[in-house]
């Protein structure tokens, strides 16, 4: 097992850390050692068409051609293989991942937002009510437009780019865009989506290691796309309690969240160029807005 697993790392996939990962590396590997093999077999099979069915030794064209069946056997196996992988791993793991929802109450919720160029993630804090949206109350302070009206809504955490979450407790997340289709996607737990504007994309993973990983954006966006980049942290039950703490202190005390650092070459922050204000908006929401020169002086 662990020589089959050196071809994920040549590939240059990440270590795992999500439970049902392992699943997906199994398939990965048996793919590409089963296409490893087809290389090499036909690649050989070629070799010896070339040779031995030579001008010099046949020059005469013989439209007879081939009379043993063993390329029929060949390629029937070869079905076999695929049709093995397809309904013995590939759709059970699939049908797995997205009917074996874990419940609510075992799992930790998070909406997360895309929007070029960053990832948004809210919580729903204590009572486990996601407070209201309404995209006609989104500011630069409100990235998510919450009611400000809804009680459910009071001790909801919005965090900027780095989700925290407890290890080995399923996270439910439930996907959706601001702006563009952009691609929710932590390699290190084996998981990916499509977020896309106007639907809710559920999808969950259990983390059984704690450390930081990188949360990237899997489609290409937007001039900044190679900048959306997040962070998620698995926590200690201990740790995860803490940043809930310190989070829900800093949410009483910060109007703002911080203001988003812009990738060299992107237009300021404002309206999506080519969107519709949403009926009422000012004219121009952020007017003389700059890119503020990154600390390194660029
Ligand atoms: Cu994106």
């Amino acid at each position: 097992m662990n020589s089959l697993a050196l071809i994920n790392e040549f590939l240059g996939q990440p270590p795992n850390a999500s439970e049902h990962g392992y699943q997906i590396d199994h398939i990965l590997e048996f793919a590409h050692w089963f296409m490893a093999a087809l290389f090499v077999g036909w690649s050989a099979f070629f070799i010896f068409v070339l040779i031995r069915f030579h001008k010099s030794r046949h020059p005469k064209a013989d439209h007879y051609g081939v009379r043993s069946g063993i390329s029929t056997h060949l390629e029937f196996s070869c079905v076999l293989i695929e049709a093995v992988l397809l309904i013995g791993f590939a759709i059970p793991l699939w049908a797995k991942r997205v009917n074996e929802f874990p419940t609510g109450q075992e799992a930790v919720l998070v909406h997360v937002v895309g929007q070029q160029f960053n990832w948004t993630f809210h919580m729903p804090g204590p009572d486990g009510q996601f407070g209201k949206r309404n995209i006609d109350l989104v500011t630069n302070s409100n990235p998510l437009g919450i009611d400000p009206n809804d009680p459910s809504g009071k001790d909801d955490l919005v965090v900027l780019g780095e989700l925290h979450v407890p290890v080995n407790k399923p996270v439910i997340i439930e996907l959706s865009s601001k702006d563009v289709i952009h691609n929710f996607d932590i390699p290190h737990m084996r998981i990916a989506a499509d977020a896309i504007p106007g639907s809710l994309i559920p999808m969950w993973f259990k983390p059984i290691k704690t450390g930081t990983y990188e949360v990237v954006c899997g489609q290409l966006c937007g001039l900044g796309h190679y900048g959306m980049k997040g962070t998620l942290v698995v926590d200690s039950p201990a740790d995860y309690q803490a940043w809930l703490k310190e989070r829900a202190e800093l949410a009483g005390t910060q109007s703002a969240p911080p203001a988003t650092q812009r990738p060299p070459g992107e237009p300021p922050v404002g309206p999506t160029p080519g969107t519709v204000p949403p009926p009422g908006a000012p004219k121009n929401a952020n007017p003389g807005a700059k890119i503020s020169p990154s600390p390194s002086g660029q």
